[in-house]
């Protein structure tokens, strides 16, 4: 059974960046929705008791074609949403820290200009998507959007994302409408960078 992670804060306590009816649809909602039907296609296709990112990087291997999109956009759904909740707090670390900070100075020229490079691949993606910061085993950092729940992981190639910006409308469109760019402003004002330090170290380190 794949579980939905536990949200650390309330529903509200990311106000008045990220509004709580937002917080409540897209985690009781979405996110639990995802989850249902991840598990009720891996259960069909006997892939109940696999580790997530091993079923995402190997969704060829599923034979039936309708199950396979269903692992993809659920298991991705799933996935996706368990990384981006837990890569926010009300009272994070506003800037990046530790090895990472420095990987994304020596890397891609500084805090500034990351957030410049995922807005732009957060306000570029067409229709949904996300928009990642990546890394390898080896500490280099990757910069991607995806559509639909799609993620890095399913390239299969050893790159896994380490913090995830959501750009479906559900994400948004309850607070802001259509104004994506006004989502992705506040988003990054709740960011904790202290838990995707944390998930840096752990690829670079083989625990993920
Ligand atoms: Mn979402």
């Amino acid at each position: 059974m794949f579980k939905q992670i536990e949200l650390a804060y309330d529903f509200n306590a990311l106000e008045p960046h990220v509004d709580a009816l937002t917080m409540e649809t897209h985690y009781l909602k979405h996110h639990a929705g995802y989850t249902k039907n991840l598990n009720d296609a891996a259960t069909k296709a006997m892939v109940i008791d696999l580790d997530i990112k091993v079923l995402l990087s190997s969704l060829a291997k599923i034979e039936d074609e309708g199950l396979r999109t269903a692992i993809r956009n659920n298991g991705g759904g799933y996935y996706n949403h368990n990384l981006y909740f837990t890569t926010i707090s009300p009272n994070g670390k506003r800037e990046p820290v530790g090895d990472l900070a420095k990987a994304i100075n020596d890397q891609l020229s500084g805090f500034g200009s990351l957030k410049e490079e995922l807005t732009k691949l957060a306000l570029g993606r067409f229709g949904s998507g996300w928009a990642w910061l990546s890394t390898d085993k080896q500490g280099k950092l990757y910069l991607s959007s995806t559509a639909n729940q799609d993620n890095p992981l399913m390239d299969a190639n050893g790159i896994e994302p380490i913090l995830g910006i959501d750009v479906w409308e559900h994400a948004y469109y309850l607070k802001h409408k259509n104004l994506r760019g006004n989502y992705v402003k506040e988003f990054f004002e709740v960011i904790d960078w202290q838990t995707i330090e944390e998930n840096y170290q752990k690829v670079i380190k083989g625990e993920r």
